[in-house]
């Protein structure tokens, strides 16, 4: 039988791929879609757990690419709920018809380059093989599951849930004693929500987080009017903003304001909620002097809030403010308040194991029904590193990354020709609103399918020096910032035995912008096209 050929295809059918597959079928390339998942949405197809929002307002994390789209769609709440992000998934997937050319249910497991060919061979778990020009990754930055290799998992006789793969038809926690490990942003928004059903729940702390509280709030009809009415504007006003999200930033230094202004701006903006708590000063993320004046305020907070003063303390983070991703949340720290629901610290021994009835440390015994694993993702690299992909001279794509991502603009990979990495490592990716930047990613990379084909050409490839040129950009801009100082998944510190290197790229989504956009008005500059 002869094998199917695509001029493309695209791994991950999450918002990245789907726009990518209706991009090139507007540009009128045939392209197959392999998805993992039964249905589209990606992320919001698997991250399930009670709580999950979006941390990015919703009116702002939606596609901009069909003003038609984006003026029908009707948002109901500030901050999204995943059924609600994924009812719009499913809508755009409608919308445009999509589905025809999506694989469901289907992993690719490798993908070689035939250099004689110029061409991929596609393996998929189900025993497919198909040959395309062009191999487009979409498989999202946090998709790759992190399980803690913690001794006795498979010992725990009840159900064991991880917050990124979380059961379709749902867990109900009444009456249930719970343990959950982690305190990151999946633990912060689901446990208030457990403790609400379950009749017991234990927290197994490792390092304590910042949150700032969402101020969720249904969005009146006269909000909804005044951003349609100008949507273009908001998004272009966004795409001027380091992370692509149009929102209050204050350029002024922290350190130079005095104790009052400070805290008028820290309080309005606690009021206001979320992310843009960090916008209250231009030196946050620049200068630890800075950045402790917001540490401090928020230890108040919590402090305020939290009526034990010793599990106050232990809830209060020590280190950088906006070092590790700032979490977004409803009700966490009061929810600590509730007698049912205690916290463990375990940052200073590990969990010892998981036993058959809960989880032991330092000694003790835990017991629980239902252990709740709210331990992250392998962050940006993981999903790509599963797809065995082999490159010019059969070389695998996990030895040239042994010591690291090494990419050109997050997008493309020297050695591996017409392989396109949407939202890759080195791009800015998770710094910013992923929609938009999604958008940014799928147009460039389907303008540059267009200028090969209409050059005749049939491979395109960064080279070695220009990607060494950027990664070291990337490492350089990365110094700069207080992110880089702690472990956080943006540097692999998570994950046992990771290369520890800042993934993505932290200069901004303009300047980012600005520099695709001159690679392409240079005759794709940094690109060998044959
Ligand atoms: P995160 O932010 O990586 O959080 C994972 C949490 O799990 C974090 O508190 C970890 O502690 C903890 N963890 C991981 N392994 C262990 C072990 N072995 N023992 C104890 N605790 C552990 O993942 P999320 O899913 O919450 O959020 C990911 C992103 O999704 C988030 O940033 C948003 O962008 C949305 P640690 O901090 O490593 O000490």
């Amino acid at each position: 039988m002869a094998q199917e050929r695509f001029d493309a295809v695209v791994i991950g059918a999450g918002f990245a791929g789907m726009y990518m597959l209706h991009k090139l079928r507007q540009k009128g390339f045939s392209a197959r879609v392999y998805e993992t998942g039964r249905g589209v949405g990606g992320t919001w197809y698997w991250n399930r757990y009670p709580g999950a929002r979006c941390d990015v307002e919703s009116m702002q994390y939606s596609y901009q690419f069909d003003d038609q789209l984006q003026q029908e769609w009707d948002w109901t709440e500030r901050y999204a709920t995943q059924p609600e992000i994924l009812r719009y998934a499913n809508h755009v997937a409608d919308r445009y018809d999509l589905r025809k050319d999506i694989s469901f249910e289907t992993k690719v497991t490798k993908a070689t380059f035939d250099e004689s060919s110029n061409t991929w061979t596609v393996e998929t778990d189900r025993g497919e093989r198909v040959v395309a020009t062009f191999v487009i990754t979409a498989m999202g930055c946090l998709s790759s599951v992190n399980t803690p290799k913690i001794e006795g998992l498979a010992d725990f006789k009840g159900p064991t849930y991880h917050t990124g793969n979380w059961p379709h038809e749902g867990v109900d926690f009444t009456g249930r004693t719970v343990g959950v490990i982690g305190t990151g942003s999946s633990a912060i928004q689901s446990i208030p929500v457990i403790a609400e059903q379950a009749k017991g729940l234990t927290v197994f702390q490792r390092t304590a987080n910042y949150t700032v509280p969402a101020n969720n709030q249904p969005l009146t009809d006269e909000y909804k009017r005044a951003i349609k009415a100008d949507y273009k504007g908001m998004r272009a006003r966004a795409r001027k903003m380091p992370a692509n999200i149009d929102l209050k930033f204050n350029p002024a230094s922290a350190i130079e304001a005095t104790e009052e202004e400070r805290r008028k701006s820290y309080e309005e903006r606690w009021a206001y909620g979320g992310i843009p708590f960090m916008g209250a000063f231009g030196d946050l993320l620049l200068n630890d002097a800075s950045n402790k004046t917001a540490q401090d305020f928020v230890r108040g907070k919590i402090r305020d809030t939290v009526i034990d003063p010793q599990v106050a303390e232990l809830l209060s983070p020590k280190n950088i403010i906006g070092c590790k991703r700032l979490c977004v949340d409803t009700g966490y720290w009061a929810t600590f308040n509730k007698p049912h629901v205690k916290l463990v610290d375990v940052s200073a021994e590990p969990i010892e194991r998981v036993t058959a009835t809960g989880l032991r440390h330092k000694g003790k015994d835990y017991v629980f029904d239902d252990l709740v694993l709210a331990t992250g993702f392998d962050a940006m690299t993981g999903a790509l590193l599963r797809i065995d992909f082999r490159g010019r001279g059969g070389r695998q794509l996990k030895d040239r990354w042994a010591e690291g991502p090494k990419t050109y603009l997050g997008l493309t990979i020297a050695g591996f020709p017409n392989l396109f990495t949407i939202t890759g490592p080195g791009s800015p990716s998770v710094l910013t609103n992923m929609l938009p930047s999604i958008e940014q990613h799928v147009e460039w990379i389907a303008d540059c399918l267009e200028a090969v084909r209409s050059r005749g050409a049939k491979v395109i490839e960064a080279t070695e020096a220009a990607q060494e040129g950027w990664v070291q950009h990337v490492g350089s801009v990365a110094g700069l910032t207080l992110r880089s100082t702690c472990s956080s998944w943006y540097v692999g510190a998570n994950i046992p035995g990771k290369p520890r290197v800042f993934m993505p790229y932290i200069g901004g989504f303009p300047a980012y912008l600005e520099r695709c956009e001159a690679v392409v008005k240079n005759g794709y500059e940094g690109f060998a096209v044959a």
